[in-house]
């Protein structure tokens, strides 16, 4: 059983709630344990909203961690507001866990291998592998990662192009600062599936009405004359799906191995590619509507 943390910065793109009803969808099948989400983008309705499309799909249970910067990243989101009229379980930010923390205990306690699929910001990440022994393990926090998680997959960097430029390393000095440390201290490998993998990928283009993530696509994408929403660039339910397949051949994916550098003040990217490198980024082995029909069919069904 594969056993998943989320990390998201569900805020601004669509695609994240897209990857939490498919991580619930299995969850709940029970052919993964999601262990928790993290929250790496934090405005003042992000818990509430994160609360609530848990709610619509069934995974209320699952622990919840927020970055405590609120604003540091995103200002507003477009598909917040109609989720937390739907009813939520939190009223605000503070009731969910420190990120960090929420992090630490669950990898303290694992039982089996964790793998994170980080599909946002990797400022928490950064801040977890530089945590300090606490009272929930003597181990600081890339020891705690080296010992307990079997990779980082992560949505970050764009890998078919010269000095690659991604939203998610990107967007400023400090999220560029983050996927720095974390491709030069991260003691484990991680797996980069970049921009261009999941940008030509469009799912959940047709949902039925009552659907969960209805009105997430429609305040995001907008909603066509025949009242089906534009669906949606995959970068994210690709990632966390790769992870949950946890292998990069049986995800439908090839490898190039090697070392990811990442400029911490840019944060624009590029790989030395190296066959015994512990690090890699994917390429896909099948036309995009293989992918955009898995997760579609997996974010369809019900649980
Ligand atoms: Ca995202």
């Amino acid at each position: 059983m594969r056993h998943i943390i989320l990390d998201t910065d569900f805020c601004s793109d669509c695609d994240d709630a897209v990857a939490i009803r498919l991580l619930a969808n299995l969850h709940l099948r029970g052919e993964i344990v999601l262990e928790g989400i993290i929250l790496d983008s934090v405005i003042a309705s992000s818990a509430p909203a994160l609360g609530a499309l848990m709610r619509l799909c069934g995974i209320e249970d699952v622990p919840v961690g927020a970055d405590r910067n609120e604003g540091a990243y995103d200002t507003e989101s477009r598909y917040h507001k109609r989720l937390i009229a739907r009813g939520t379980p939190f009223a605000a930010n503070a009731q969910v866990r420190d990120g960090v923390s929420l992090y630490r205990e669950i990898l303290a306690n694992a039982g089996e291998k964790i793998s994170i699929a980080g599909v946002g910001f990797e400022n928490v990440l950064a801040d977890l592998l530089k945590s300090p022994p606490d009272a929930v393990s003597p181990l600081d926090g890339k020891a705690l990662v080296k010992e307990n998680v079997d990779a980082l997959w992560l949505m970050a960097g764009r890998w078919d192009a010269a000095d690659g430029w991604e939203f998610n390393v990107a967007h400023n000095g400090a999220t560029a600062a983050a996927a720095a440390y974390v491709a030069d201290h991260c003691p484990v490998p991680i797996i980069y599936s970049g921009w261009e993998i999941g940008h030509p990928v469009i799912s959940c283009a047709r949902l039925p009405k009552e659907h969960p993530l209805r009105e997430v696509m429609e305040d995001y994408c907008g909603v066509r004359y025949d009242g089906s929403n534009n669906g949606r660039s995959s970068y994210d339910p690709m990632t966390a799906l790769l992870a949950c397949v946890g292998d990069v051949g049986k995800g439908g994916y090839s490898a190039v191995y090697g070392k990811a550098v990442i400029d911490p003040q840019s944060g624009k990217n590029r790989f030395i590619r190296d066959p015994e490198g512990k690090d890699c980024y994917v390429k896909k082995r099948f036309p995009d509507a293989y992918y955009a029909s898995m997760i579609d069919e997996l974010i369809l069904c019900r649980a």
